[in-house]
C-alpha cells in the first residue's frame, strides 16, 4: 500500500521510521512518499499562503500551490483524504475500510486550512481524529497512517488483527476480576 503526505512538515514524520512502521517500510510492506508543498510554490519568496476566496478571517494554503503538489502524485485509483477537525471521526471500521485501498493521498492543512476550492475538487474524504484542535494536519495523518498500515500483510501477526475483533466486544466482570493482581 502506497501513501503519499502532501505537507509544509514533511520533517514532522520522522517518527514513521522507528518501530513497526519503521520495519514495515525497511520490509516494503508499506511505502510512505512525502512531499512537500513548498517545493511547488512558484513565488520567489516561496509562499505559501494567501487570502480566502471569497472572503473571511485568516489565511489559508495556496489553492495553486496544492493543486500542483497534489498532480504530481495524483493517480485516478488514489482515495484523497483530508485531514481537519470538521471532518467525519476516525473509528476503527473506518480503518478497516481504508486499509483496503492501494493508494492514499493525504492532505495535511495549516493556517486555516485550504482553499475551500481545491477541497471540493480534489478530495474524496474529509477525517477528523477527534474532536479537538491542532496546529496543522500532520499529527492526525500520523495517526491515520499507523491505524491503517496495521493491516497490511506482514506489518503484525494476524492473531493480534483477529484479537482485537474480540477486544471491542463487552467482556465479563468475572474476567476481570480473574485478571486483577490483588
Ligand atoms: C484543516 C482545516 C485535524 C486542517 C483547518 C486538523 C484537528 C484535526 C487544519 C485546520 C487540524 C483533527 C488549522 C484549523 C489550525 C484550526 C488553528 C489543521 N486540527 N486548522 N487552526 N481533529 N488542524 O483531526
Amino acid at each position: 500500500m502506497k501513501f503519499d503526505v502532501l505537507t509544509l512538515f514533511p520533517e514532522m514524520f520522522e517518527v514513521l521510521n522507528q518501530s513497526i512502521i519503521g520495519k514495515a517500510r525497511e520490509k516494503n510492506l508499506i511505502t510512505i512518499n512525502l512531499v512537500n508543498i513548498r517545493d511547488f510554490s512558484k513565488d520567489k519568496h516561496k509562499k505559501v499562503d494567501d487570502t480566502p476566496y471569497g472572503g473571511g478571517a485568516g489565511m489559508v494554503m495556496k489553492a495553486d500551490v496544492v493543486y500542483d503538489a497534489y498532480q504530481s502524485v495524483q493517480d485516478q485509483k488514489a482515495k484523497v483524504i483530508y485531514m481537519s477537525p470538521q471532518g467525519k471521526k476516525l473509528n476503527q471500521s473506518k480503518v478497516e475500510e481504508l486499509a483496503k485501498q492501494e493508494h492514499l493521498i493525504i492532505l495535511c492543512g495549516h493556517y486555516e486550512g485550504i482553499d475551500q476550492r481545491v477541497i471540493d475538487k480534489i478530495v474524496d474524504e474529509e477525517i477528523s481524529i477527534g474532536d479537538y484542535v491542532l496546529t496543522g494536519g500532520e499529527l492526525p495523518a500520523m495517526v491515520l497512517i499507523d491505524s491503517v498500515a496495521r493491516y497490511q500483510e506482514g506489518v503484525i501477526a494476524k492473531e493480534s488483527i483477529e484479537e482485537e475483533s474480540f477486544s471491542n466486544r463487552p467482556i465479563r466482570i468475572s474476567t476481570i476480576y480473574k485478571a486483577r493482581s490483588f
